[in-house]
């Protein structure tokens, strides 16, 4: 998963040398090349570099074991962010243009239909071409029901429909699909905000979760995206699509620690049982396995 990044973790501590300042400039190169970002490769290197001088020691041994805890303590995953799981819940999935939010709700409805829930899928992404029949497969595939309209129709009035069919069937979770052309922050808060007030009046006592999809591939392009979607809406968690292609793998650091969001699954091929809820002692292994 984390491979381009493991491989030059493994490099620098292939030896236990004197962790110097040019060491560090080295980790601080290796983390920045593998989309882990500027600010938080600093924040990382200045707490790693205090925690050393803390303990009074400075090989390059010791570094990889401070690294190691640091990132897992970022990293760590908490209970409750799965509580959606257990709860009648609404699934908002939002994120740009073929980031993977459509196949990232097919596989969830597998995992979900697999554990025994009620699921029902909303598409309410009603632009693009093909967005509905994409989404109706995926039900097919998984025997899941899909609520839909026709092409255009008001988003909002789709998950007006998907709530009353949520309601009548005592389904456990609807999970709504949306349209990634929304560009402008404007419009994108005013389309959701549509969609929010439709199930805040339909289905209050619903439990909310929404996660936004980010494309791995596109390291710090993701970051500015959930940056801009944070402010426009709750946004509870990440999915990260495509940690199986080129992904460099630290654009999970950077959104965890730069944005405080958890990231909560990610995607690993194309298929219905390529997602994967993220486990960040594996993710953090990984980034050492070499070591
Ligand atoms: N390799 C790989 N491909 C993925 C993954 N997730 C999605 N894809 C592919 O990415 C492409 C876009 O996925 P969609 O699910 O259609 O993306 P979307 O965000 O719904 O796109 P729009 O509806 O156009 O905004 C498809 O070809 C998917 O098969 C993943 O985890 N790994
Ligand atoms: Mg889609």
């Amino acid at each position: 998963m984390a491979n381009f990044f493991s491989r030059i973790i493994s490099n620098l501590f292939q030896s236990n040398e004197t962790a110097d300042d040019e060491f560090y400039e080295k980790l601080e190169d290796a983390m920045i090349m593998s989309d882990v970002g500027v600010d938080t490769t600093m924040k990382i290197i200045d707490a790693v570099r205090h925690e050393a001088d803390r303990q009074g020691v400075n090989m390059t041994k010791d570094v990889k074991k401070i690294l190691r805890d640091y990132l897992y303590e970022l990293m760590r995953v908490d209970d409750s962010y799965y509580e959606f799981a257990h709860q009648k819940s609404i699934i908002s999935v939002i994120g740009v243009n073929g980031v993977g939010k459509t196949t990232s709700i097919g596989k969830l409805a597998y995992h979900f239909k697999h554990s025994g829930k009620r699921v029902i899928l909303a598409a309410a992404d009603t632009f693009r071409a093909g967005a509905i029949e994409q989404l109706v497969a995926w039900g097919e595939r998984t025997g899941v029901d899909v609520i839909h309209q026709k092409e255009g129709s008001d988003p909002a009035a789709v998950v007006f429909d998907a709530l009353q069919s949520f309601k009548a069937k005592n389904a456990d979770l609807l999970i709504i699909d949306t349209a990634g052309r929304l560009h402008n922050k404007k419009n994108l808060m005013q389309e959701l905000g549509k969609i929010n007030r439709i199930i805040d009046r339909e289905f209050a006592e619903g439990y909310r979760e929404t996660l936004v999809v980010l494309d791995a591939t596109t390291g710090q392009n993701a970051m500015s995206q959930a940056q801009i979607f944070k402010e426009a809406c709750q946004v509870t968690g990440i999915i990260l699509t495509k940690m199986d292609g080129t992904a460099k793998g630290g654009i999970a650091l950077a959104v965890q620690s730069e944005l405080g969001i958890p990231v909560k699954y990610i995607g690993v091929g194309e298929k219905a049982s390529d997602l994967k809820p993220f486990d960040a002692k594996e993710y953090v292994d990984a980034i050492f396995e070499n070591t």
